[in-house]
Formats: C-alpha cells, sequence, structure tokens
C-alpha cells in the first residue's frame, strides 16, 4: 500500500523546481504524493491532508517569509483532527545565517522536522520512512539531520 503525503509551497510563494524534484524523489521512492503545487494556502494543505487521509504534510518556501506564511499552521491541523508528521524545508528565513536557529523556531512553531535548502530529497525520504516505520532494504540508509 502506497503512502500518502501532502505536498506543496505554503503562501504566496510561486518557486516550483524544489517541489517538482520531491515530487519525483518521492514518488519514485514509493509515496503516493498529493502535490497541490505553488501559493498554496494553510487551508488547503489542511483540506488535502484530511481528504487524502494523509500520512504526512511538507511544506515548501523558498522566498523568505515561512514564518509568516506557517503561522497557526499547526492549530488549524489539530482543529481539522489531522496528527501527522509535518515537515517543512527550503529557504525559511531571510539570510539564513545562523540555520540551527531557524529550526529552531520552526520547531516550536510544531513542525517535526526542518530542512534547509541543501537538503538531499534522500533525506527527506529517510526521514519519512523512519517517522511513519517503513522499513528499508540495505544500503538505503541516509544521515538525517532534519
Ligand atoms: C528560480 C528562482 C526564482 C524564479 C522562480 C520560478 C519558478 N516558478 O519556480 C522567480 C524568478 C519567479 C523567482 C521569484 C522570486 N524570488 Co526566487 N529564486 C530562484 C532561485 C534562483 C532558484 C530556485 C530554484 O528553483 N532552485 C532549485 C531547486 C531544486 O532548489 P530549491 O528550490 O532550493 O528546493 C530544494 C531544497 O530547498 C529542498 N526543499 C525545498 N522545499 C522543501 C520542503 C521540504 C519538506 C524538504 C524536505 C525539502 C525542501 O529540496 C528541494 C529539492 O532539492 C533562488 C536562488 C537559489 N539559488 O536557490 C531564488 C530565491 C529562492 N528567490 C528569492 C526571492 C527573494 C524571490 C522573490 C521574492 C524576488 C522578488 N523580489 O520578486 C520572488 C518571489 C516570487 C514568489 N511569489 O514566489 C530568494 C529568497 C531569499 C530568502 N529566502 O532569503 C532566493 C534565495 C534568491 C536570493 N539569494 O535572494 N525566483
Amino acid at each position: 500500500m502506497p503512502r500518502t503525503v501532502i505536498l506543496g509551497v505554503i503562501g504566496s510563494d510561486a518557486h516550483v523546481v524544489g517541489i517538482t524534484i520531491l515530487e519525483q524523489a518521492l514518488s519514485a521512492a514509493g509515496f503516493e504524493v498529493v502535490n497541490l503545487g505553488v501559493q498554496t494556502s494553510q487551508a488547503d494543505f489542511v483540506g488535502a491532508a484530511k481528504s487524502h487521509d494523509a500520512e504526512a504534510v511538507l511544506v515548501s518556501s523558498l522566498y523568505g517569509h515561512a514564518r509568516q506564511d506557517c503561522e497557526g499552521f499547526h492549530d488549524r491541523l489539530a482543529e481539522a483532527g489531522v496528527d501527522v508528521p509535518t515537515y517543512v524545508g527550503g529557504n525559511l528565513a531571510v539570510g539564513q545565517d545562523d540555520f540551527e536557529s531557524t529550526r529552531e523556531q520552526f520547531r516550536e512553531m510544531g513542525f517535526d522536522r526542518v530542512f534547509d535548502a541543501e537538503t538531499d530529497p534522500e533525506e527527506a525520504i529517510a526521514a519519512l520512512r523512519r517517522d511513519l516505520k517503513i522499513t528499508t532494504t540495505e544500503g538505503e540508509q541516509v544521515r538525517v539531520d532534519g
């Protein structure tokens, strides 16, 4: 049974290349990907997670406004009864001199894993396999920093 994950770029952000690559990598790894595309509202993420009975929600943001766009996101997921791992990744802050403090901020906002723009899609896949307890075959182990 393929495991369904929701993927999209939040807010007014129109950077599409990253999620296109992520979608391909996740699909190739056997996940069923619901790609909501760019400029996706919080409500659309929440609605899709609920209607597809998704097992994880992956939020992308590149243009530097992720914090504002993700404000209250986990409250909305909780209100809708969606309790699944949430990941956020990309260029999450303007600048990103200190990614560790950015990661801490997004963790405090409720994200289970926070990835920077250098993230290889395989890292996200390894994290999903770990969080969703999907057994990997030998040789597929990838270090997970998120
Ligand atoms: C191409 C591009 C554009 C194109 C986008 C075309 C399109 N439709 O996609 C255009 C010209 C439209 C554009 C516009 C803007 N851009 Co632009 N853009 C870029 C650029 C050059 C490349 C982005 C890209 O495609 N990268 C290639 C993909 C493969 O990499 P990626 O997007 O980083 O995604 C990977 C990882 O980040 C990670 N990842 C991403 N999301 C997630 C999510 C999860 C869960 C995980 C695990 C991983 C993950 O995995 C992806 C795959 O490997 C970057 C600079 C750069 N070199 O990154 C700036 C950049 C992202 N843009 C930037 C800015 C500021 C803008 C604008 C605001 C500029 C403006 N003032 O108008 C606008 C925003 C418009 C909008 N509404 O979104 C800034 C963001 C600054 C910041 N965050 O601090 C950057 C970093 C340029 C810079 N150095 O200043 N942009």
